[in-house]
This record gives C-alpha cells, sequence and structure tokens, in this order.
C-alpha cells in the first residue's frame, strides 16, 4: 500500500522561493507578487494515480499523473515552459524529475504526521514549503 497523500494542506513556511523563482527566470514584478502568496494544496489520490491542486489568489496550477509514466508537463501560469515529467515512488516520499531546459529541476514531497514538505529544485536552488493538513 503506498502512502496516501489525499487532503487540503495549507503552507506554513516557504524558504528560498525567491531563489527558486529566480532560477525560473520569473520576471521581478511577478515575484514581488509570488512571494506574498499563501498556496494551498489539494491533493486526490488513488493508489498510483495523482491530481495535485495549487491554489491561489493570484493563479492556480493542476498537474496530474501515474507513477512511473512519463507525461509532457506545461508549466502554465508559472514559467510556461514544457518538461518531460515523471513522478516515482522513494518509499513513502514522492520523488518528481521535470527534464526540459532546465538543469537539475524537480520537486520531492514526503509526510509526517499533519505535515506535508515540499522541495522544489531548479538549477543550484532549493525551495523548500511546509503544510499543514487542514482537511
Ligand atoms: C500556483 C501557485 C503559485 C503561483 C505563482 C505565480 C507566479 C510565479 C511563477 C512561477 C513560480 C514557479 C513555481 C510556483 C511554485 C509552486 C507552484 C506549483 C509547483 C509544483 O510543481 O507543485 C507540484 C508539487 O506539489 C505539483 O504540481
Amino acid at each position: 500500500m503506498p502512502a496516501n497523500y489525499s487532503g487540503t494542506w495549507d503552507i506554513v513556511d516557504n524558504q528560498n522561493f525567491e531563489g527558486y523563482m529566480v532560477a525560473l527566470g520569473i520576471d521581478f514584478a511577478t515575484r514581488k507578487i509570488a512571494r506574498m502568496l499563501k498556496p494551498q494544496k489539494v491533493f486526490e489520490q488513488d493508489g498510483d494515480s495523482f491530481l495535485i491542486k495549487t491554489f491561489t489568489t493570484f493563479r492556480n496550477y493542476s498537474c496530474s499523473f501515474k507513477i512511473g509514466e512519463e507525461f509532457e508537463e506545461i508549466t502554465k501560469g508559472l514559467d510556461n515552459r514544457k518538461c518531460q515529467t515523471t513522478v516515482n515512488w522513494d518509499n513513502d516520499k514522492l520523488v518528481c524529475v521535470q527534464k526540459g531546459e532546465k538543469k537539475n529541476r524537480g520537486w520531492t514531497h514526503w509526510m509526517e504526521g499533519d505535515t506535508l514538505y515540499l522541495e522544489l529544485r531548479c538549477e543550484d536552488q532549493t525551495c523548500k514549503q511546509t503544510y499543514k493538513k487542514t482537511a
């Protein structure tokens, strides 16, 4: 049985989001807005099938995938790039690799109790986010 991430998660900490956005080439004006946001994640999971929705007052993003199956991800409303993306289990961690123009791009999620962690990586930058389960 894989871990179950289903639920609603609210951000409580966001470290180096600025560095991650700079690595993605996000312009100053957009970064200024984005760094004020308090994202909420809603995970819908059925075994190895995922829908992850990220909501903010500025923009929303959603991504669906099956573990181990590469897909084309267009990061619409984020940096608007095309990636060849794969998500795999590493024990109960979700490890995503986003192949494309940017080196070392991807993310990892893991849970400890009602806390959800997310590391977002691009080039030499890592953003570390923490969420608490609210539903
Ligand atoms: C949609 C929330 C953020 C909106 C910020 C708007 C503009 C900034 C542009 C680019 C910043 C790059 C990424 C934003 C960071 C997080 C959004 C979702 C990141 C992601 O890939 O989440 C994964 C893992 O939970 C699932 O899609």
